[in-house]
């Protein structure tokens, strides 16, 4: 499962995210660094066509699909000289497939700004600087281990091209399969955060290197989802985030479920039928025969058990090369 990694300076309101997209209980404190080791915790993705076929499987048990959110340590000005909690913060981070870097944009006496006053633009450009040096340092030393092996030339010419194009919101994500290894923060895929009720023109910041900006008031939603009274009047906008998420990052949801479980699953889009197989259970990758799917849309029109609507030929017999669709309800036969 595709781990979501948070990236920012303290106080930004990183574990307050985590808090709310993962409803795990977490330290959050107006003091920079209250967060000093990484946190892991999935986040559920309860859909409303989850909900939709559960209430007509009627299972015991329903299990959504999550995502993983990692939760770390606030990056300073000098992190990548290890100032702060710096190079663990930054290893850590290194272990998600997808960062997210959340920016404070509200204004709060009581909670102390590690740069003074509230600049979101200001921090985007420091949050770069430090990860830029700390890639550079990493590239360089293992340019340094491989440089005299006749074998590892390919690799070493890419270390050399990332070196050389390196600048302020360049990305390399056409190296991240053949620099898988190394796990650079710079191949990865970039999502940005603002985090606060302030005013801001998220188009400002659209060309950078970030693949969406989103805007969300984390103190606001916590409360929300404290308070019954409240949410009546406002309605959270957790799950939309963790909607766009999803899609921003190109996952589709699918379905199966026996007479026990009613489960929900991520999976990349363009993915054969095979994939999902393995992603449910070992054993039906090894032993898969076929496969009959129906797509949630026309399962809720139709209403029927999985025999009739076999009897009715509305089941779709796929192989394993068969493409997963969004909202496929699969059962796989072995
Ligand atoms: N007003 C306001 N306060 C917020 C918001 N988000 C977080 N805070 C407060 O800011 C403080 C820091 O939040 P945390 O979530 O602990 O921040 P963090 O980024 O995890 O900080 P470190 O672990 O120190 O790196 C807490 O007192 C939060 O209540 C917000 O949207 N609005
Ligand atoms: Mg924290």
């Amino acid at each position: 499962m595709k781990t979501i990694g948070f990236c920012g300076l303290p106080n930004s309101g990183k574990s307050t995210l985590l808090k709310l997209l993962t409803k795990t209980e977490t330290l959050i404190a107006n003091y920079p660094f209250t967060t000093i080791s990484p946190k892991l915790a999935r986040g559920f993705f309860i859909s409303n066509n989850l909900l939709q076929l559960h209430s007509l499987t009627k299972t015991p048990e329903i299990r959504p699909a999550y995502l993983n959110f990692l939760d770390v340590p606030g990056l300073i000005r000098g992190s990548h000289k290890g100032l702060g909690l710096g190079n663990e913060f930054l290893s850590y981070l290194r272990q998600s497939d997808i960062i997210l870097e959340i920016i404070r944009n509200f204004k709060r006496e009581d909670v102390i700004h590690s740069e003074g006053e509230v600049d979101p633009e200001r921090d985007i450009l420091l949050i770069e600087e430090e990860i830029l040096q700390s890639e550079k340092k990493i590239i360089e030393e293992n340019l340094q281990k491989i440089k005299r092996q006749p074998a590892k030339k390919d690799l070493a010419e890419k270390f050399i091209f990332i070196l050389d194009n390196l600048q302020p919101f360049k990305r390399f994500p056409e190296l991240k399969k053949d620099l898988k290894e190394y796990n650079l923060l710079l191949t990865k895929d970039w999502f940005l955060i603002f985090n606060g009720d302030l005013k801001i023109d998220k188009k400002n910041f659209e060309n950078l290197c970030f693949k969406s900006i989103y805007q969300l008031d984390f103190q606001f939603e916590l409360e929300l989802q404290e308070n019954r009274e409240l949410q009546k009047e406002y309605p959270s906008q957790v799950n939309d985030l963790l909607n766009q998420i999803k899609k921003d990052i190109d996952l589709i949801e699918f379905f199966t479920f026996t007479d026990e479980i009613t489960q929900s699953w991520l999976i990349e889009r363009d993915n054969y039928l095979i994939k999902s197989a393995e992603l449910i259970h070992s054993d039906f990758a090894k032993k898969f025969k076929s496969a009959e799917v129906i797509n949630i849309k026309q399962f809720l029109i139709h209403k029927k058990n999985w025999s009739e609507l076999k009897n009715l030929g509305l089941l779709k017999q796929v192989g394993r090369d068969y493409c997963i669709e969004e909202g496929d309800i699969i059962r796989i036969i072995i």
